[in-house]
């Protein structure tokens, strides 16, 4: 086993524990167990974001043994090496023939269930590497941080904190497997990230280079987090939301001490139990001591009141399964996240404490934290694209001027391709971008979407399409070159893209596009830049714009 896991890449990512419970008794078939625990950590990384830990299904299907048996050892190959028009991305560029044969396989073995993780152990594992009292007090650098970008640097387990202004790498700083989001505390000091491990680092911003001051666990699978932003509560509370085991817990927020934990497991809107119901998306009001806390597969949607810890109110709105991401709408009284296998968008009105409405979009929707637009005929709409659909598609968002679209989709328009992630704007922006990069053709995944604002009022508006992958120059790639999540800096003149190739051997790029000639400025390489995905500019996140 030893051996094993020094030869295994992806091994040193997953807890011991973990890969316990993967090499666990269920009939092992023609795997080895060693075999078997390298699938099941293939799994962890690679498919149960989408199909849970327990392959009940949620952005994927279900593939317990019952489901998987009826596909077969053959179909499965097909669908992990070239993907679906469903959204599943392919695998074949990064999997080997053989890993492929034997996921396949090991899919149709019984699923089984971590270890649980609770606060006694969260307190152990959590780390104050520098005290508060010994911290700066003031900016010991002349680095304009409300221009910092923190780049997720997927495969080496690390975030870049990249200067806006001088397009150089302020910092690399260690963090868990895979960083998901980062999310910026209310002052604009600290940088807060989450692994896909559930290792959680908060960097802070105010030493002569980033350093990371605290870290903890929150256990062994995350996406999301954020802070308290509500006045008096500055800084003061963080959040973190556990894939697994699935829980919230929440931490002091310049310490990272974790406080309490919250288990999420539960009845769904339906009213059946579900063991595993993952937290998805957590944002922070600026206008209440409250958190809207996503639980995917319960479709549950819970505004934690943050100012009695010790007597923590939440308030339950039932809203539809599998739950994912969101952002606020311009006003920042609603918020609208994709129930996307449900092919809806669920807004919550903050205000009142109550669901406003559930639309029905095309499939898939997958918005990131969507886009805010003044639409010349709708008026103020928000954005998403889809995981199962080439379009782009527009919700009204506001009822007092506007009612008669509020909650309605109103338009449509074609992005270029399927498997798209992320739309993205900016007030001071006249262009909405999109983008594609799960969709298996290299040449769409490479390439964005942009329209004119002003041009989304005439009957058929006309995108311009650009393949920025090309313009990246990286040459010929084992791996397809996914342009993935744009990004506006601080003063919305310019969009960030991700180059990712999908492979840490391969080079990666960020593209900098000028936002009013839509051409590329700087494209940003440098070998440290190992598989960029999300990229989170302070000032931009701090203030929820988008
Ligand atoms: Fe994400 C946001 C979950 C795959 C890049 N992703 C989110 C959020 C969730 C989530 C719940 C919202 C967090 C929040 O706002 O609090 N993502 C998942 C998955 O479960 C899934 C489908 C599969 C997995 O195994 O993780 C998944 N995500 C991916 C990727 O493969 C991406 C493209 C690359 C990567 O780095 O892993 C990716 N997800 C992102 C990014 C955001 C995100 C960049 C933040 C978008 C933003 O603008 O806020």
């Amino acid at each position: 086993m030893k051996k094993l896991v020094r030869n295994t890449f992806m091994l040193a990512a997953l807890p011991l524990a973990v890969t316990a419970a993967f090499t666990g008794t269920a009939a092992a078939q023609n795997l080895s167990p060693e075999r078997k625990a390298e699938m099941g950590k293939v799994y962890f990384e690679r498919c149960a974001g989408c199909h849970g830990m327990l392959r009940k299904g949620a952005t994927g299907k279900n593939l317990e043994p019952a489901n998987t048996a009826k596909l077969g050892q053959s179909r499965l190959e097909k669908v992990l090496s070239y993907g679906t028009e469903g959204g599943m991305p392919n695998f074949d560029d990064i999997l080997s023939k053989k890993d492929i044969a034997d996921l396949a396989q090991y899919l149709q073995m019984p699923a089984e269930a971590p270890p649980e993780y609770g606060l006694k152990q969260m307190k152990a594992d959590w780390k104050l590497i520098v005290p508060v009292k010994d911290r700066p007090t003031k900016k010991m650098n002349n680095v304009n941080i409300e221009n910092v970008f923190s780049v997720t640097l997927r495969d080496s387990g690390e975030v870049a904190l990249i200067d806006g202004d001088t397009k150089k790498i302020w910092g690399i700083v260690k963090t868990g497997y895979a960083v998901h989001i980062s999310r910026i505390s209310a002052s604009g000091r600290y940088v807060h990230v989450i692994g896909r491990d559930g290792r959680y680092d908060l960097i802070d911003m105010w030493t002569e280079k980033p350093t990371t001051v605290a870290t903890m666990k929150s256990g062994y699978e995350a996406r999301s987090i954020d802070t308290s932003k509500y006045k008096g509560f500055e800084d003061k509370y963080a959040v973190v939301g556990a894939y697994w085991p699935p829980h919230y817990a929440v931490l002091d927020g310049e310490t990272l001490e974790p406080l309490k934990i919250v288990s999420t497991r539960g009845q769904t809107v339906d009213g059946e139990y579900h063991p595993e119901p993952r937290v998805a998306s957590i944002v922070s009001s600026h206008d209440k001591p409250e958190w809207v806390i996503n639980i995917k597969e319960t479709g549950m949607i819970k505004l934690v009141d943050y100012s009695d810890i010790n007597n923590l109110k939440e308030t339950t709105i039932n809203s539809a399964k599998f739950l994912h991401d969101g952002g606020w709408d311009s006003s920042k009284r609603y918020f609208l996240v994709a129930a996307n296998a449900s092919n809806k968008i669920a807004a919550v009105d903050t205000k009142t404490g109550k669901l406003a409405a559930l639309v029905d979009t095309a499939k898939i929707p997958h918005p990131g934290r969507g886009a805010n637009i003044n639409h010349p005929k709708y008026g103020k709409v928000w954005a998403t694209s889809h995981l199962g659909a080439d379009v782009i598609t527009f919700i009204g968002t506001d009822p007092e001027n506007n009612k008669q679209y509020a909650w309605k989709v109103v338009q449509e328009v074609k992005n270029h391709g399927a498997n798209s992630l992320f739309v993205k704007s900016h007030p001071k922006s006249k262009n909405l971008w999109a983008d594609a990069p799960l969709n298996p053709d290299p040449k769409l995944a490479g390439s964005v979407t942009v329209y004119n604002i002003d041009d989304l009022g005439n009957p058929d508006p006309k995108p311009e399409v650009i393949d920025l992958a090309a313009a990246a120059n990286l040459g010929k790639t084992k791996g397809l070159q996914r342009v993935v999540h744009g990004e506006y800096n601080k003063n919305g003149d310019e969009i960030w893209f991700s180059v990712w190739t999908g492979n840490k051997t391969e080079p990666s790029a960020i593209v900098v596009v000028d936002d009013k000639t839509r051409k590329v400025k700087t494209v940003i390489k440098d070998q440290r830049l190992v598989t960029p995905t999300g990229k989170f500019n302070v000032y931009n996140t701090q203030h929820d714009i988008y």
